[in-house]
């Protein structure tokens, strides 16, 4: 087995401690940061959602994994920020109110500071108006909101009237993320732009700070 499928294989087992050896073990071997996070962390947790989704393990289970992710995404966190650049604009980024899926918006925030952008993370479960506050007392040019549940997309809208009420849409951009969503629901509510993956919303904050 490579260490990446091992990485995957622990973290499935929620094995907190040997993700977090086996994550320093590939970095020593001198395994890229993006390749270590995307074939061992997200590929076993993409394993975990599938078995959760079919009923094979329950929720314990993936609160395990999740936190044998955090003990690998530890061990990248300084190597992926270490090669970033002086900063290049404000995002504010949270998951969205009712959702407290973080794992994915804490990537996003991590790879923004590796490109150069100042982040101010608000955490999870965050109303409208924390995201329209932060965003008015902060000066930051972009939104970037989270959610991993169909139930908690339509907050997204809900930020977007907010921001078209205060006279900021515009002003302030939007850009979201997050398993559910797509380019065409973006599109719908009004969103400036959607991203797949943290590679992704650094392009894509880009162009909106552009
Ligand atoms: Co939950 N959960 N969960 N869960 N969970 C999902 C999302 C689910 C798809 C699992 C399944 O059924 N297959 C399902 C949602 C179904 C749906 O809505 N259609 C689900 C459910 C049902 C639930 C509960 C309702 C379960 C229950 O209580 N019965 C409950 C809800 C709690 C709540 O939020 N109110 C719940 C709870 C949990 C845990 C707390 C146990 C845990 C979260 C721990 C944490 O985040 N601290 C958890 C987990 C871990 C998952 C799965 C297994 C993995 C999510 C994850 O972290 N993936 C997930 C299944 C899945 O998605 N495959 C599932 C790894 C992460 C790196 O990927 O978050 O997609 P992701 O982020 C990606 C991209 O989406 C993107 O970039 C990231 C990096 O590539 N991205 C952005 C994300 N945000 C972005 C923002 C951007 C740009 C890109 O710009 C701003």
């Amino acid at each position: 087995m490579s260490i990446l499928e091992q990485i995957s294989a622990e973290l499935q087992r929620g094995e907190e401690e040997r993700v977090g050896e086996l994550t320093r073990q590939a970095i020593a071997e001198g395994l890229a940061p993006q390749q270590i996070l995307d074939q061992g962390l997200i590929g076993g947790m993409n394993v975990i959602g599938e078995q959760f989704r079919d009923h094979e393990i329950f929720l314990p289970d993936v609160l395990l994994a999740a936190r044998a992710m955090y003990a690998g995404m530890d061990e990248l966190r300084p190597l992926l920020i270490k090669e970033g650049i002086p900063t290049s604009g404000k995002v504010v980024i949270g998951t969205v109110q009712g959702d407290l899926h973080d794992i994915g918006k804490n990537l996003v925030g991590i790879m923004l500071r590796g490109a150069g952008f100042e982040v101010i993370d608000l955490g999870k479960d965050v109303t409208p108006d924390r995201f329209v506050t932060a965003a008015e007392e902060s000066g930051a040019q972009v939104i970037g909101m989270s959610a991993l549940l169909t139930t908690t997309m339509p907050v997204m809208k809900q930020v977007i009237g907010l921001l078209e009420e205060k006279g900021l849409k515009g002003k302030v951009r939007t850009v979201i993320g997050g398993a559910p969503l797509s380019e065409d629901f973006a599109r719908q509510i009004g969103a400036d732009a959607y991203a797949f993956d943290g590679a992704n919303a650094i392009d894509r904050v880009k162009a909106l700070v552009g």
